[in-house]
């Protein structure tokens, strides 16, 4: 498989896994990946996903340069067709986490960018190489990025093509967390932990009100959330969670 796909408790573990290729995404990966995030989606049993690569050198070294970028040519006017993953197409309010073990390039930063909170080793790179293959960032980069770390900062990691290294990417608020590298499934694992301990549907709704307030007024991203906060006031788990704070015990939640 190029993508191992395991579930464990609450967790969902998605390991890219082509190191010999730096876990760059070719066709089949894409095609894994989004069967994959699919079944996560669909699981009522899992709450909360990791994402990360397979050995010790790289996250992802983006789009496969010999046989994913070659397609763009091909397809070039027709509809968007890669596969529904969180790049593109895939509405998914779960949470992710992106464990960012090394080379985290083009559209592996592009997917860690996808995700919502993102926790590096010491040794992570980052960076946008895209224009120096002649392309931009199209999974999502020339979008997330300029969002995530304002426009300035983004302008110049896109612009030059140059990697920073994950020191810088914490300064500048690209990543939350930074990790010995031995230590990086742990820290991904614990931080899934705290989320998991959390209502399960308030966390969704709270993923879809910031993922879509971004892109509406204020106004109209209050409405959202308004409508949210209706959905979540006929929950079990919204009645529980006041039941459990005020009977002074720990919360039960069923994603109800
Ligand atoms: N694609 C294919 N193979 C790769 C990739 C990649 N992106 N990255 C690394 N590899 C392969 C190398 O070809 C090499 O294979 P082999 O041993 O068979 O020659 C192996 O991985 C190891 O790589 P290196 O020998 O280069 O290892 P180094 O330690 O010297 O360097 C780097 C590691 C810095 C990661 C280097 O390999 C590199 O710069 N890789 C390319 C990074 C890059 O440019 N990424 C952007 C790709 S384009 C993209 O992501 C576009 C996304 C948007 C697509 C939109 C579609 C619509």
């Amino acid at each position: 498989m190029t993508v191992n796909y395991a579930k464990e408790g609450r967790i969902a573990v998605f390991t890219l896994n082509r190191p010999e290729a730096f876990n760059a995404l070719d066709q089949t990966s894409l095609e894994e990946l989004s069967r994959a995030l699919i079944d996560f989606k669909d699981d009522e049993t899992v709450w909360v996903g990791i994402i990360t690569g397979a050995g010790g050198k790289a996250f992802c070294a983006g789009a496969d340069i010999k046989t994913k970028l070659p397609t763009i040519r091909k397809n070039h006017g027709q509809p968007w067709a890669d596969p529904p993953t969180i790049l593109r197409g895939l509405d998914l309010w779960k949470p992710m986490i992106a464990a960012i073990n090394g080379y985290a390039l083009g559209g592996g930063l592009e997917l860690a960018l996808a995700c919502d909170l993102r926790i590096a080793s010491e040794n992570a790179v980052f960076g946008c190489p895209e224009v120096s293959l002649g392309l931009i960032p199209g999974w999502g980069g020339t979008q997330r990025l300029p969002r995530l770390i304002g426009r300035a900062r983004a302008a110049e990691i896109i612009l030059t093509g140059q990697s920073i290294n994950a020191l810088e990417a914490y300064h500048i608020g690209l990543i939350n967390k930074l990790v010995p590298p031995e230590q990086l499934l742990t820290a991904a694992r614990e931080m899934a932990e705290l989320v998991c301990r959390q209502a399960p549907l308030a966390v969704r709704a709270a993923k879809q009100a910031m993922a879509q307030g971004l892109e509406r007024s204020l106004g109209d991203g209050l409405e959202l959330e308004k409508t949210l906060i209706d959905f979540l006031a006929t929950t079990e788990d919204f009645a529980e969670g006041c039941d459990a704070f005020l009977g002074k015990r720990k919360a039960n939640f069923t994603a109800r």
